[in-house]
C-alpha cells in the first residue's frame, strides 16, 4: 500500500493525516544523555559502580567514555530521529577543561558551556537533572539525610543546579525541566518514615528558594516506588511528590515516571487525573519490566496508552513535557537510544492518527459496543504507511533503513573503544 492510499483509509475515518504529521514534528521530546555511557557521568570515578537506587546491567562494547565520544554518539542518534528532540543532561555530565575539577555543590555555568555549544549549532533546548547519586557524599541518604552537613551538600548542589538550568534555558531561548530525584531510601524496614520525609521536603524547599523565572526553569519532582539496595522504603513515594508538587504549584510541576508505580498501575490513567488539578506536568517514559523500571521503551500497548492520553488531553501544547528514562548496557546502546525514541515518536503519531472526537462521543452516549470495534479496528490501520512518510518528511531514515548505519557506526567508531 502507498502513503496516498494509508492517508485515504485514515481520512476516511476523520483524520487529518498531514495536520497530525506537521503537530508531531514541532513537539520537544527530551534525549537522555545517560543512555551513552550507562549513567557514569565525568565527573567521578567510572571505575566505581553507580549507588543511588539505580543500576546498569550488561557489557556491551563501545560505551562512551568521554564527552567527545558521548556528543559524537548523540550526533549519530540525531540524524536516526524525526521530530524535536531536546537535550537532558544530568549534571554529572559536567565538562571540566585545563585539569579543573569541582564537586557538585560547586558546579557553575561554566561546566555547561561545551554543552551549550553542542546544543546551539544543532538547534535543540536542553532539560537538566541535579545528580543525587553515584557520589561519596550520599550517606546513603541526600535531602533526606539526618547528617546537617550531608543535607547541605545536596541543597547547594540543587541550588547549583537551579542556576545551570536557568542558564540553559537563557542561552538556548527554550524552558528547560530540571528534575529532582533522588533514590533516597533504606533497604530494610525503617524505625522512622516520617523524619526522611519532613527533611526532604525542606531540602527542596530551600534548593526552590533559589531565584528563577518559573516560566523558564521548571523544577519537577519526581517519585518513585523503590529502587535496587533501598527495596523497603522510599523517602520521594508518589504520596510525597504529588503533594509537594500540589502544594508548591506556583514553583514545580510532578513528575511521573512509568517505571515507577506498582505493576498493574499505569501512569497512561494518571495523565488525565494529574491534568485536572495542573496546569503543567512532566513524563519520563521508559519500560518496566519486572523488577527494573528503566528498560529501553518499545512500541507497545501502555507506551501508545500514554501517548493517547498526552495527546487527546492537550498535552501536546504545552501542557505535557515529555522526556525518555531508560539505560540498557547490554545491546548497542545507540540502537537502544534511537529504538526507544523512535517509538515514542510511533506512539505519538499513533495517537495522533486517533478519531479522538467521535471516539469520545461513543463513549458520551453510551455506545459501548460499537466504541469497543471502533477501537480494536483502528489497531490494524495501515499505520506504516503514514510512519514512513513521516520519517521522510523530517528528513530521517524510514524503518529498515536506519540499522545498517548502527552496524556501520559499531564496527567503525564502537569497536575501538577498548
Ligand atoms: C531513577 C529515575 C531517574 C533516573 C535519572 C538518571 O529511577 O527514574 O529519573 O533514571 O535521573
Ligand atoms: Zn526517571
Amino acid at each position: 500500500m502507498s502513503y496516498e492510499e494509508a492517508k485515504k483509509r485514515y481520512e476516511a475515518l476523520g483524520v487529518d493525516v498531514e495536520a497530525a504529521m506537521e503537530k508531531l514534528k514541532t513537539v520537544p521530546v527530551s534525549l537522555h544523555c545517560w543512555q551513552g555511557d550507562d549513567v557514569r557521568g565525568f565527573d567521578t570515578d567510572p571505575s566505581k559502580p553507580l549507588t543511588g537506587g539505580i543500576q546498569t546491567t550488561g557489557n556491551y562494547l563501545g560505551r562512551a567514555r568521554t564527552p567527545e565520544e558521548l556528543m559524537a554518539d548523540i550526533d549519530k542518534v540525531l540524524s536516526l530521529i524525526p521530530g524535536t528532540p531536546k537535550m537532558n543532561l544530568h549534571a554529572s555530565y559536567a565538562i571540566f577543561e585545563d585539569g579543573e575539577w569541582a564537586d557538585r555543590d560547586k558546579l557553575e555555568p561554566k561546566h555547561f558551556k561545551k554543552w551549550v555549544e553542542f546544543c546551539k549549532e544543532r538547534g535543540l533546548g536542553c532539560d537538566f537533572n541535579p545528580t543525587f547519586f553515584s557520589h561519596p557524599k550520599c550517606d546513603p541518604l541526600t535531602l533526606s539525610s539526618p547528617n546537617e552537613e550531608t543535607r547541605k551538600f545536596w541543597i547547594e548542589h540543587g541550588k547549583a543546579c537551579i542556576r545551570i538550568s536557568n542558564y540553559l534555558a537563557e542561552e538556548l531561548g527554550q524552558p528547560c525541566t530540571m528534575n529532582i530525584w533522588t533514590g533516597d531510601g533504606y533497604k530494610d524496614v525503617p524505625a522512622d518514615r516520617m523524619g526522611p520525609r519532613v527533611r526532604y521536603r525542606e531540602s527542596i524547599d530551600e534548593i526552590l528558594s533559589e531565584p528563577y523565572d518559573f516560566k523558564k526553569v521548571k523544577p519537577c519532582v519526581e517519585s518513585k516506588v523503590f529502587g535496587i539496595g533501598v527495596e523497603a522504603y522510599t523517602v520521594g513515594s508518589a504520596e510525597f511528590a504529588l503533594s509537594y508538587a500540589a502544594a508548591n504549584k506556583e514553583k514545580c510541576i510532578p513528575l511521573m515516571d512509568n517505571g515507577h508505580y506498582h505493576p498493574t498501575e499505569v501512569v497512561s490513567d494518571k495523565i488525565p487525573a494529574l491534568l485536572a488539578f495542573f496546569p503543567e506536568i512532566a513524563l519520563h517514559i521508559t519500560r518496566p519490566i519486572r523488577w527494573d523500571s528503566d528498560h529501553v521503551v518499545l512500541f507497545d500497548d501502555e507506551t501508545k496508552e500514554i501517548a493517547k492520553e498526552i495527546v487527546r488531553c492537550g498535552g501536546l501544547d504545552g501542557r505535557v513535557d515529555i522526556a525518555l528514562d531508560y539505560f540498557d548496557a547490554s545491546i548497542n546502546r545507540i540502537s537502544a537510544w534511537v529504538t526507544g525514541y523512535r517509538n515514542v515518536q510511533k506512539a505519538l503519531l499513533s495517537a495522533l492518527l486517533t478519531p479522538a472526537e467521535a471516539l469520545k462521543e461513543l463513549q458520551d452516549t453510551d455506545q459501548f459496543t460499537e466504541l469497543m470495534v471502533r477501537q480494536e479496528e483502528l489497531k490494524t490501520m495501515p499505520f506504516g504507511e503514514i510512519w514512513d512518510e513521516y520519517c521522510r518528511r523530517c528528513g530521517k531514515p524510514a524503518d529498515g533503513e536506519w540499522f545498517p548505519q548502527i552496524k556501520e557506526y559499531e564496527q567503525k567508531v564502537l569497536v575501538n573503544r577498548k
